[in-house]
């Protein structure tokens, strides 16, 4: 798919302030620092749509941005960033908890998993709670770039054996490197794939 225009639509912080247009979404969703916002601008191959940073958990409301007026993805808030108060906390996780079951535009939800980490606690509960919400997705193994192809396939590995055996069926997995462009085009081709069909979820 070529991407012709990416814009940022609005930034919202509960599912009453969604976009109203209805057009096919595409969560994505991870640790802060994860690299959410790198990505979307890696699709886009825009440098500053989406804002870059190196101070985890900047990114507090759900934000949106159009991909040829025809599709949209969604920037939701990183979890588990701890100096958030408890309260500003429970109400972005009721959002996005919210948005992620609730939403009828949303398509598909993509989980972003550092590539270069041993799973995460939080990363395992997030997946178990989605698993038990039925809420179908995807993994994306982020900065390929900062380790060799063998690292990151033995990582990989790893987290299918401890995380995923008992997700059926199991999620899809892209490996993505916002500073070499891999993965790009291959999540492209899995977001077109569902623009084009009725009822993936
Ligand atoms: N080398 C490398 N660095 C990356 C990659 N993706 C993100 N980064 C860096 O990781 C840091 C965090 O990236 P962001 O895209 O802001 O992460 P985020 O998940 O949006 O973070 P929050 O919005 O805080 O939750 C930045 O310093 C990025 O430059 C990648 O593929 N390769
Ligand atoms: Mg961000």
């Amino acid at each position: 798919m070529k991407i012709k225009s990416a814009t940022f639509e609005l930034s919202a912080p509960n599912l009453a302030a969604c976009p109203r247009l209805p057009l096919p979404e595409f969560a994505l969703i991870g640790r802060s620092n994860v690299g959410k916002s790198s990505l979307i601008n890696l699709l886009a191959e825009k440098r500053d749509l989406a804002k870059v940073s190196d101070l985890p958990g900047k990114t507090r409301l759900m934000n949106f941005f159009t991909f040829n007026a025809s599709w949209r993805l969604v920037d939701l808030p990183g979890y588990g960033y701890a100096h958030v108060s408890k309260q500003e906390r429970a109400t972005f996780n009721e959002a996005v908890a919210a948005f992620l079951t609730r939403r009828d535009t949303l398509r598909h939800t993509y989980v972003l998993i550092d590539s270069r980490l041993p799973p995460q606690g939080i990363d395992i509960d997030f997946l178990g709670w989605l698993r038990d919400e039925r809420v179908a997705c995807s993994l994306i193994f982020t900065k390929a770039d900062k380790q060799s192809k063998s690292a990151t396939h033995a990582a990989i590995d790893r987290f299918r054996k401890t995380v995923l055996n008992d997700h059926v069926p199991e999620p899809t997995i892209f490996v993505t490197s916002s500073k070499t462009k891999d993965g790009r085009a291959d999540l492209l081709a899995h977001i077109a794939a569902q623009v084009h069909s009725d009822h993936s979820r």
